[in-house]
């Protein structure tokens, strides 16, 4: 039996490869970027000697190649519920919490992802998920016809849920089960080119909001986006015209530097693709619809809540003097100026806990820390070569980014405000689970790494004091 027994790793490298190719296949844009995307990191990895080796010691280079984020917007409490059983099954929990509604976009959100180590090095695969807020809906007699239509749907085949409950019971699936459970959910993330609604229904949707239209018209949550992650994101900006794709404006997140922090992305605009309405007297009225983007991003190092709270005042201070990508402002000059405040030197960045890293013994210090008993801090280990620190990738999302992708997809006509009443209460709910806290899972990455690595150098009484 175990031997036939599919881990969850695996089953999510099988589902991203699958809806790789699915969205390849959809939208050719995808593919040019991912080409693109693995032109210009071959090219990083030939000339910053330092970056190969670090992704070599953290075993990110295998991970490199696979790695993707998709998202994704649901219109049910009940739909989020059992969305995350689904992704449970291939090893991917709910991490942080997202109020978009702040930037005008009437969701909230979580990311699923894997959350271990051992399974993020094996393949990161990420989903941002959001739910709709109905409850945002001004309008009493409108939200009663949006539950309504959005009541009626069921976004995953019945044998996905089958799937589900017997993995959930017998904690695993056979090979042939996983197989089966990748076609099936796959059929959750498809494009459908007919809409539930006619295209009046569709249009008064769309007036309220492109978001509320893109959700409620149609069967299932279409995957809207796949992301890869590059090594060089100004260059890949740089060169997207010249393979006829046109990047918004700005790259959302913080500025270039050579300590990469956090995450930077930047999309081409969402295409405007044939959909068939369902008329009233059963023909179907031919239109359009707008949703599916590209995306690319470059990820660098999660900063501790000290340093994200400098990420998020510094940046605060850059958008208060007017909208990104507003063509009276040199947005790019002016966030790297307001930066130059965010030390930009691993050691700074450790020293004053702005950042987590990942701990390794070194084999020097392995070699002279045998058989003795180190009284020394980890200062002293650090400086001594004993102990090395790498960056801890940052794996989630920012919500000002996130915002800015929403908003660069939804035309310069929309913006609306909606009272900022986050509600993570009501999203856990709707969930059936709580959502990770990211800070945690990164502190406690850190923490494990050095009690590893001071047990290697051969000092247990020292990683105790480290870790009280
Ligand atoms: C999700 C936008 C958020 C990101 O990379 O920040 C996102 C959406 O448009 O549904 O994917
Ligand atoms: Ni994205």
């Amino acid at each position: 039996m175990s031997a036939m027994r599919a881990d969850a790793d695996e089953i999510r490298t099988l589902f991203s490869r699958a809806m790789s190719e699915m969205y390849r296949a959809e939208v050719p844009q995808y593919g040019t970027l991912v080409e693109l995307v693995s032109d210009t990191n071959r090219e990083a990895l030939r000339r910053y000697d330092q970056l190969r080796a670090s992704l070599e010691r953290n075993d990110e280079l295998e991970r490199l190649n696979v790695e993707r984020h998709g998202a994704i917007r649901l219109g049910r409490a009940d739909e989020l519920f059992k969305m995350r059983r689904v992704f449970a099954v291939m090893g991917m929990h709910p991490v942080g919490y997202y109020d978009l509604s702040v930037a005008g976009v009437p969701v909230h959100a979580t990311a699923f992802r894997p959350i271990k180590d051992a399974a993020l090095r094996r393949n990161p695969f990420r989903v941002f998920t959001s739910l709709l807020r109905l409850d945002l809906i001004g309008d009493e007699t409108f939200r009663i016809e949006v539950e309504r239509i959005v009541g009626e749907r069921h976004i995953f085949t019945p044998r996905t849920l089958e799937l589900v409950t017997i993995f959930e019971t017998e904690g695993q699936l056979s090979i042939a089960q996983a197989e089966e459970f990748v076609r099936e959910a796959l059929e959750t993330f498809r494009w459908q080119s007919e809409a539930t609604v006619s295209l009046e229904v569709y249009r008064k949707l769309h007036d309220a909001h492109r978001l509320i239209a893109d959700v409620v018209s149609f069967k299932g949550p279409h995957i809207n986006h796949l992301t890869p992650r590059t090594l060089d994101i100004d260059a890949v900006q740089v060169a997207m015209p010249r393979r006829g794709i046109v990047p918004k404006a700005v790259i959302e997140g913080p500025p270039r530097r050579n300590c990469p922090i956090l995450l930077r992305q930047t999309s081409f605009k969402a295409l405007e693709e044939p959909i068939l309405f369902r008329q009233a007297d059963a023909t179907k009225a031919p239109g359009t619809h707008t949703a599916r983007f590209g995306e690319i991003e470059q990820r660098g190092v999660a900063l501790t809540p000290k340093g994200r709270e400098l990420y998020d005042r510094l940046l605060a201070s850059v958008r208060q003097a007017g909208p990104a990508g507003s063509p009276t402002r040199d947005y790019d000059s002016e966030l790297t100026e307001r930066f130059k405040v965010f030390p930009d030197d691993w050691s700074e960045l450790r020293s004053q806990g702005l950042a987590f890293f990942r701990y390794s013994a070194t084999p020097d210090g392995i070699e002279m820390c045998k058989g003795r008993t180190l009284s020394s801090s980890l200062d002293d280990l650090v400086a001594a070569g004993f102990l090395r620190y790498d960056p801890i990738i940052y794996e989630d999302f920012l919500p000002v980014s996130a915002a800015g992708i929403f908003q660069s997809n939804l035309g310069t006509g929309q913006q609306q405000n909606y009272a900022a009443r986050s509600n993570r209460a009501a999203f856990e709910t709707a969930l059936g689970a709580k959502v990770h806290d990211e800070m945690k899972l990164y502190a406690q990455a850190e923490r494990d790494s050095l009690e590893q690595a001071l047990v290697q150098l051969g000092s247990p009484h020292l990683a105790r004091r480290a870790m009280a």
